[in-house]
Formats: structure tokens, sequence, C-alpha cells
């Protein structure tokens, strides 16, 4: 692999690693900055990771081509809280016992350094707006240790449904967590603008120090509400629907059946609503759809205002998404799963002159790699209690060795994903294997048939023998009245 020395390390104190040249040791002030993207409940059905899929992500595309796309990157737990906690503390849920939405994770882990903490200790300045840690209880998740400036983020939904959604006359969308449309009017007045914009607005300033700039993009998180150009972007007569198989679930074990139980209210609410309206789930798939493009689109807004800036050339861009989504696979929508529709998430790094433009690495990947990643290509100083690996390695050589990648959901449940096999062992000790080099869409579990079971045995090697107990909630704050729409 050719590397291209340019300006971003000419001035710092270079190392070699295999097959990549890195600025160690380099000055505080020569130090490359940080662009961290993270967008909330993204999937995999995306143009940048195949062309033929339906969802137009045209910057996520442009991003790709400057770096490396991850084709197989995995979230360390499919749900917004665990994994981001897991993301930015590297330490994986069954380490820390931060399963779930509501795990208090800096009660549990007061100690822990965040992603942005260790680079405000190597000498940056944390700056940061949106959804980076869990937004729920308005904010009572965010960490204020990690930023020395933050725009958190303002309303996410109407006051009241869409004058349509009151027309159709379904009960079913009251609840504001299941609802979508086209909102607000105007673009400018979208919570993501907001976000994108303050990004933008730090991106033209000039700073002293390095700098770590997080921007969290809330959409396509439901509820599902863009302004009306994106959705302008889709057809509603010929939205591309997921495929589904309708005795799916048949050859599923107890441990599936318990962790899904008390998460499949979206899908059985959806099956309700079908019956009042035959389009109701077409409506909610091209809504997803509108809204990721809508997330693309201001990510776009700053990757141009980084293009535009003195930051060019001597910024780091990592990209990711927490978790991915179900649309009614495995008839199933929202996340909660180990299934790949609920852990299949882009990955994207760039960093100029150093990761080859337009390299794709196959090899199965979990997101605990981001922490020790951006130490190692920032050149700050290695911190030996993260779970993950660098992913420089792979930067090199997209072929190199790398660990399967673990999802965990809940205590005891895990994902193995493999080469082409994911396999699941639930609580319970039930398991699932699915081969994705003839079924991508995992409908025959293939766990029990005699011909896999060494291929079982070596991937049950990788599940966690030692699972923490569950950390405790967070209490609700006084001030959190409730999530549906209010009463007029
Ligand atoms: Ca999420």
């Amino acid at each position: 692999m050719k590397i291209k020395l340019n300006n971003m390390i000419a001035g710092g104190l270079l190392c070699t690693l295999p097959g990549m040249l890195a600025p160690c040791g380099a000055a505080e002030n020569q130090r490359p900055n940080v662009l961290f993207l993270i967008i909330d409940d993204l999937n995999d059905w995306l143009s940048v990771l195949d062309r033929d899929n339906p969802i137009r992500m045209p910057n996520l595309e442009r991003l790709a081509r400057q770096g490396a796309l991850f084709t197989h990157a995995y979230c360390p737990s499919p749900v917004c809280n665990p994994s981001r906690a897991s993301v930015m503390t590297g330490l994986r849920p069954h380490k820390t016992g931060v399963y779930g939405n509501k795990t208090d994770w800096r009660g549990a882990l007061p100690e822990a350094l965040t992603i942005q903490q260790y680079f405000m200790r190597s000498g940056y300045y944390s700056a940061g707006a949106g959804k980076v840690f869990h937004h729920h209880w308005d904010g009572a998740f965010h960490d204020d240790a990690s930023f020395d400036d933050f725009q958190p983020m303002p309303k996410t939904y109407p006051d009241s449904p869409l004058p349509e959604k009151k027309l159709n006359g379904l009960e079913w969308y009251g609840s504001r967590n299941t609802d979508w449309g086209a909102w607000p009017a105007r673009e400018q007045d979208a919570v993501d603008y907001k976000t994108a914009s303050y990004g933008v607005g730090f991106l033209e300033k000039k700073h002293e120090r390095p700098f770590i700039l997080s921007i969290g993009i809330f959409r396509p998180h439901m509820p599902l509400f863009a302004p009306q150009a994106w959705f302008d972007q889709y057809k509603q007569h010929d939205v591309v629907m997921p495929r589904i198989k309708p005795d799916d679930w048949n050859d599923l074990p107890s441990g599936a059946a318990k962790l899904l139980k008390p998460n499949r209210w979206f899908w059985k609410g959806m099956e309700k609503a079908l019956g009042q309206n035959p389009r109701a789930w077409q409506d909610m798939v091209m809504a997803y759809q509108a809204c990721a493009s809508f997330a693309d689109a201001q990510i776009g807004r700053v990757l141009d205002a980084l293009d535009r800036s003195r930051y060019k050339s001597n910024t780091i861009i990592v990209l990711w998404s927490d978790n991915g989504f179900h649309l009614g696979e495995k008839q199933h929508i929202e996340k909660f799963a180990l299934w790949e529709k609920s852990t299949h998430v882009p990955l994207i790094f760039a960093a100029p002159g150093w990761i080859k433009a337009g390299t794709v690495i196959d090899r199965p990947v979990d997101l605990t790699a981001i922490y020790p990643t951006l130490i190692e290509l920032c050149g700050l100083k290695p911190k030996n209690d993260l779970d993950g690996q660098s992913l420089a390695p792979l930067f090199a050589n997209p072929d190199a060795e790398f660990p399967p990648a673990l999802t965990t959901y809940l205590r005891g449940n895990h994902a193995i994903r493999s080469g082409p096999w994911r396999y699941i062992h639930y609580a319970d000790g039930t398991e699932e294997l699915y081969n994705h080099t003839t079924d991508a869409d995992e409908w025959n579990n293939l766990a029990g048939d005699p011909k896999y079971e060494s291929t079982i045995n070596r991937l049950r090697a990788f599940v966690p023998k030692n699972n923490a107990e569950a950390a405790a909630n967070m209490k609700k704050p006084a001030s959190v009245v409730n999530t549906e729409y209010q009463p007029k």
C-alpha cells in the first residue's frame, strides 16, 4: 500500500507502522483534528454499502471515496445508550453492566475516560452538538465532562400529530415515538440542521489547539420527521420495501422470543395500523428513507464546511451509526435484536494522506475499535484498558487478521460476526446460526444441524464467559413529563 506524505504529518515526528506513517510524538499543535460524526439508528440499507440499496446517501458515498469504508461493521450493542457508552468509553457492555437504554452509564463508570476526555487530557479542545451520548429524558444521559462546549438538541417532534394523520383517524399515531411525516416546513428549523450548523460555524473559526468536534445527527431515529423535500426524493407508489418470510419465526429458539417479547410493540402496532390504512407500512418505510437522506444532507453540510476550511488536510474523520434498524425484516420494527438489521452499521474513516482513498474493508469489525484507532491515528499515548483494538492494520492490509465482531444486548445475550457467519448465543443457552453467503436475510437458522457443529464450536469460543451484573438504571428526572403528544 502506497502512502502519500502530505502536510498533515510533515511537521511531526514520523514513526512507521506496517505499511503506514503515523504522526507519533507530534507536538500538540501539530496533531490532527478529529471530526467525529455519529448518526442515530442508521441501518445498512444504504447506497454507500451497496449501489442497489434504496436509501440514497451521496455524502456518505463521497466520504467513503475519500477514505476507508468498512462494509461489515457492527455495533457493540443494538440500542443507543449501551452502544454509545461502549464506543465512547471503549469498554464492552458485558464488562461494565451498561446493557439498557435506562442504565446510568456514568454512574456505573465514574472513572472511565471517554474518547473526548482522553483527547482533552492530550491537549485537545472538545466541542459537540446534537445526540452524542444517549438522548433520553431531556439530556439526562449527556456527559458534561466530555466537552469544553456543547449545543444540546432542541425538540425533535411537533406539538401534535400532523393534520393528515388526524384525517387518517389512526389512534396509533397518537404516540409521537411512532409518528412520521413532513416536518418542519423550513429546513433551518429541523433539529439536525441546527446541529450541523454548529459544526459548520465551528469549522469556520480559527482554533489555536487541535480539536475533536463531535456532531450527533438524530435522524433517522424515530419519530420520522424530515422536511418535505426529502420525502419528494422517494415516490410513494414505488417505495422499495423490505423482504419478509411469513413463517420466519418458526425456527427461532426460546432465547430470541424472550429477548424480543417486550420490544415488538412497533410491529404489533403496525399490524393493527395496516387494518385501517393498508399503506401505513409503506408510508413508514418511505419516511425512514427520507429521514436517512436528510441526515446524509446534514453530514454533507459539515463535510463541505471542512473542505472549505483551513483544517481540510489535517483532520481525521470518523463516521458511524450507533445501531441498525429493522423496517419489518424478521417481522420486527426498531432495533433491540441481535440480528444483522439491528447490528450492521456504516463505519467510515478518512485521513488525508494516511488512509488510502477508496479503501474497502470487508472484515467484520465492531465499533469498540474506534477509540484505540483514533488514539493511534492521532499519535496519542496508548490507553491499555480498552476492550477493542486499533483498525490500523486493516488500513494497511484490508485482509489482515482481526478479531470477530461482538454485539451484546442485555445480560448474557451475544452475537458473533465472523466471515460469512452470524452466531447468536442467548442467555438461556439457545442459539442461532446464519450463513450470509447464501442467506443474507437470516431466514434459515442452521443451529442444531449437525453439519455445522464444528463451526458453532469455533464461534462459541468467542462468546464471553463472564457477564457483569446489570448496572443500576437512572432515576427519571422529575422535570420529564411524558413521551406522548401533549393533549390540546
Ligand atoms: Ca440509536
